[in-house]
């Protein structure tokens, strides 16, 4: 064989066996700041694959872009409201408990969060509740209700959730209403609520609030528990409220879309994030509180006595699931395009 031959044959040996990388994918389609990436190192090193995580920071965003024909995801972690209307439309495949020994862990008394306490079609992953954060030191008389959004002292250093179902929702606790009312008349106060509201706000923020409250530039958002708690573990200026007229509380939920490519690993991540000790890992580093009986025991004592994440009998009181409305669905989405055009 010729030098030059034998060197274009090493070149090609070199890309096959240097470019081709042979383990599956699981591609996992999750909220931001919703996963220890340790756990997703560990995950691959288990089971010999790759995991490409994806971000979304609404139910409606999320559902928007698979409706729009984003295919591909292997795992997704809607609201049980979302799980519901992606059910229904046969977004979803059942789940198979045979492959999921670890579900045993999965604590019955919080399945009456979901929209399927069977688990057919979507597995707990965490529970989190949305209130409000603050500054400290620039609003030393902050007070747990949702009327500290129409302190115009605050103008321009407010923001919202951009999520319909949470904002239009704290509106509702307001006046007294569930935060799945169908009433229209109910829902057009709520609506004016909000658009007072908005006069003060800087913007509808559901990512990147967290970095916004650390550099001061925000002092009070509204937002989810475990993502304030975050910012609150670095930063003793940061505290966060559950409003008294009442706050939303969320179980987000594991599915697989119906064209999922990698359906048997999926369930292995559905195992391996229920195993307590991963569990445990997750929870300590996302500060959202996972229902698995074993993995609450195994956490750090002060995440174990953390009221913000282990909410207190009381506060669960104070909270609402968001439920699929059904047909109503379509009237918040109304109300909230008018809120945001206007
Ligand atoms: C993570 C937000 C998860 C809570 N950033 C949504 N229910």
């Amino acid at each position: 064989m010729k030098s030059w031959s034998v060197l274009a044959a090493l070149i090609g040996l070199t890309l096959c066996s240097c470019g081709r990388d042979n383990r599956p994918v699981l591609h996992l389609y999750n909220w931001s700041d919703y996963m220890n990436p340790e756990v997703l190192t560990q995950f691959e090193q288990e089971n010999n694959c790759k995991v490409i995580l994806d971000n979304y920071d609404s139910n409606e965003a999320m559902y928007a872009k698979i409706k729009a024909g984003a295919t591909g995801y292997d795992l997704i972690f809607p609201s049980s409201y979302m799980v519901s209307i992606m059910n229904q439309q046969g977004m979803i495949q059942p789940i198979d408990h045979a492959k999921i020994p670890n579900i045993k862990y999965i604590d019955p008394d919080f399945l009456h969060l979901t929209d399927d306490p069977e688990m057919q079609h979507s597995v707990p992953y965490m529970v989190s509740v949305t209130g409000l954060a603050y500054n400290k030191t620039r609003v030393p008389d902050a007070v747990a209700s949702w009327d500290m959004l129409k302190r115009d002292d605050l103008t321009g250093r407010i923001s919202l959730l951009d999520d319909m179902r949470e904002v239009i929702g704290a509106a509702l606790k307001t006046k007294g209403c569930s935060l799945n009312t169908t009433n229209e008349q109910e829902l057009a106060e709520a609506v004016e609520i909000v658009k007072d509201w908005k006069t003060r706000i800087a913007k509808f923020e559901a990512d990147e609030y967290q970095q916004s409250l650390a550099s001061e530039e925000f002092l009070l958002c509204q937002g989810y528990n475990g993502d304030v708690m975050q910012i609150m573990a670095e930063n003793d200026n940061i505290g966060f409220l559950l409003p008294k007229e009442g706050a939303s509380i969320s179980s987000d939920d594991m599915v697989i879309p119906s064209d999922a490519k990698e359906v048997d690993l999926a369930h292995k991540f559905i195992d391996f994030i229920h195993r307590p000790d991963v569990s445990a890992k997750n929870m300590e580093y996302v500060y959202y509180y996972s229902p698995n009986t074993e993995a609450v025991k195994l956490v750090n004592e002060e995440l174990r006595t953390n009221t913000v994440v282990f909410l207190t009998k009381e506060d669960m009181k104070r909270c609402e699931i968001i439920k699929d409305l059904g047909e109503s669905n379509k009237i918040y989405a109304k109300f909230w395009d008018t809120i945001k055009s206007e």
